[in-house]
C-alpha cells in the first residue's frame, strides 16, 4: 500500500479542487495526441485528427479529455485504495480498448506539463514531487490488470 504524507494529500486535493477540468483535460489529451502521434490510433472514431489544429478543435477530444480527468477524480477521492478503484478501468483499457499501458505514462506527463503551466510559480519541486507520485500510482494501478 502507498503511504502519503499530509503534505502530499493536501497538495493533491488542492491541485484537483482548483483545476478547471474544461481547460486542463482537453489540453492534456491534445498534447498527448500531438506530441506522441501514435496514441491517435485508439481514437479512430473521433473523426478528424489530421494535424495539431484539427486535434485542438475536435470536440470529441475535448470531451474525452474531461472524461479522463473525471477518471482521475476517483483516485483523488480514494487515495488509499487507488489500485482497487481502477481495477475495472484497467480491465477495460487492457481487454476491450487494447491500449498499450506505456501510454498512461505519456498522458500523465502531458498532464504534468499542463498543470505546471497553469500553476506557474506555485508548481514548486515539492508540489511536482507529490503530483508525480500520485500519477505514478495511477499509472501503475491502471496497468495492474494487464497480463
Ligand atoms: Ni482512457 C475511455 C480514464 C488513459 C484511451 N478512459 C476511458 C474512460 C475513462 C478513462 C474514465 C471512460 C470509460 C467508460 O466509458 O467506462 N484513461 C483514463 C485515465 C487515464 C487514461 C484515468 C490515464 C491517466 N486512455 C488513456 C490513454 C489512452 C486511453 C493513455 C490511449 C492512448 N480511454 C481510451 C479510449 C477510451 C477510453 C480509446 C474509449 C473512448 C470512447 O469514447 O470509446
Amino acid at each position: 500500500m502507498v503511504e502519503w504524507t499530509d503534505f502530499e494529500r493536501a497538495t493533491i486535493q488542492d491541485i484537483f479542487s482548483k483545476m478547471d477540468y474544461e481547460v486542463v483535460g482537453p489540453a492534456a489529451l491534445c498534447r498527448c495526441l500531438i506530441v506522441y502521434p501514435w496514441t491517435q490510433r485508439y481514437f479512430g472514431k473521433f473523426g478528424n485528427l489530421y494535424n495539431a489544429e484539427a486535434i485542438t478543435a475536435n470536440p470529441q477530444v475535448a470531451a474525452h479529455g474531461k472524461t479522463i480527468l473525471h477518471g482521475l477524480d476517483r483516485a483523488v477521492k480514494n487515495m488509499d485504495n487507488i489500485k482497487a478503484t481502477y481495477a475495472e478501468l484497467s480491465v477495460l483499457h487492457s481487454e476491450k480498448l487494447h491500449v498499450d499501458p506505456d501510454n498512461f505514462r505519456l498522458l500523465s506527463d502531458c498532464l504534468t506539463v499542463v498543470v505546471a503551466s497553469v500553476m506557474g510559480k506555485e508548481f514548486t519541486s515539492e508540489v511536482q514531487a507529490a503530483f508525480q507520485k500520485f500519477l505514478a500510482v495511477v499509472v501503475s494501478s491502471l496497468g495492474k490488470q494487464y497480463h
